[in-house]
């Protein structure tokens, strides 16, 4: 149910009892990054304004610089839900391992795991385009009150138990799932409350926009280049129209508000994409299928992937369902 003016906060509140395991963890957790989120948003907005552009210096476990915004993300979400004590464990595509939390008292009875990618498509931090975190929630299958083990990261997107992003944009939102449908919240910035701007989104079934970093079409399988090629033949409602970010958070967002498809293909350079399993696809997979899209490898549901290591790569579609359906037949033909 959807009221005028609700904020985040009541939003939290009044769906508490609609989440199967109810004891509030979940909404202490989600309030949490919303706080975190504000922090980073506000950091993020005077970007330009104070000297905290640039490379930090440091190289992350995927050999890529990262910008200080990003180091400065990462230890504010991972300052706050360690703070507040709402967590065992945490994983960031920052960290080179996960982080176990409150190990040493035995009484500590959370059960929920985050994994997240704190400020995703930073090299657009210098040019003034928006940027996103991305978070992922699993109850831990190991026992309560033990440290967290890798086991407890290593789940199967089905298992989420919520997922979301922020949005950095010409306004902030927090678009997030707990398993019953998407909903997208924008935030006052006089006032520092997320109100319930978007309920219930969802992804058209069919859109006529198409997000992939053409530059590498030369490398990508041939699915992709007959997929493309379909794109933009003229027929029917082709040709559809290209749109490339290069910030996955605002790309998924437009194409679940106009109907799209997002492609980060292998290539013959990178055999399973650029994207991360636990820290980007997952999340944005069970947010599809919540809002009424879908995510593939090209061959097989993301959320159904076993995933092995923390790092994981894996090559992403998603977006508008038939879209996506379209890019898998073209996938299956080419083999
Ligand atoms: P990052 O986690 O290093 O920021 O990389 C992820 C980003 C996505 O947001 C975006 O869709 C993609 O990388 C763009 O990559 P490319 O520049 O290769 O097209
Ligand atoms: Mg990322």
């Amino acid at each position: 149910m959807s009221q005028r003016n609700q904020t985040l906060g009541e939003f939290i509140i009044e769906n508490q009892a609609s989440f199967k395991y109810t004891s509030g963890e979940l909404s202490r957790l989600i309030n949490s990054i919303r706080l975190a989120a504000k922090v980073v948003n506000h950091e993020v907005n005077k970007a330009g304004l104070v000297d905290i552009l640039g490379a930090a210096g440091d190289t992350n476990i995927q050999g890529e610089d990262q910008q200080k915004l990003d180091v400065y993300a990462n230890e504010k979400f991972i300052q706050t839900m360690t703070n507040r004590n709402i967590v065992c464990g945490i994983a960031s595509e920052e960290e080179d391992d996960f982080i176990t939390i409150n190990s040493q008292d035995e009484n500590h009875q959370n059960k929920y795991v985050v994994l997240i990618d704190p400020l995703d498509g930073s090299s657009n931090i210098d040019v003034n385009v928006s940027v996103g975190t991305i978070f992922s929630v699993f109850r831990r299958v190991t026992p309560v009150g033990s440290p967290v083990q890798m086991e407890d990261f290593l789940q199967k997107g089905i298992n989420q138990v919520a997922a979301g992003y922020i949005i950095y944009g010409t306004s902030t939102m927090l678009v997030y799932t707990t398993g019953d449908g998407v909903n997208g919240f924008t935030l006052n910035p006089a006032i520092g409350s997320y109100y319930l701007s978007h309920p219930n989104m969802q992804f058209p079934e069919d859109g006529r926009i198409y997000s992939v970093n053409e530059g590498n079409y030369i490398h990508f399988p041939q699915g992709i280049k007959d997929y493309i090629k379909y794109c933009q033949k003229e027929e029917g409602d082709r040709p559809y129209t290209s749109r490339y970010i290069g910030s996955l958070v605002s790309d998924f967002h437009r194409n679940m508000i106009k109907g799209g498809i997002y492609m980060y293909p292998k290539s013959s350079k990178a055999s399973n994409g650029k994207l991360r399993l636990l820290y980007e696809c997952n999340p944005m997979a069970f947010l599809a299928e919540q809002a009424n899209g879908k995510a593939s490898d090209g061959f097989n549901r993301i959320l159904e992937i076993e995933p092995t290591e923390l790092h994981q790569r894996v090559p992403f579609i998603c977006g508008s369902k038939n879209m996506v359906e379209k890019a898998e037949e073209f996938m299956r033909n080419s083999q």
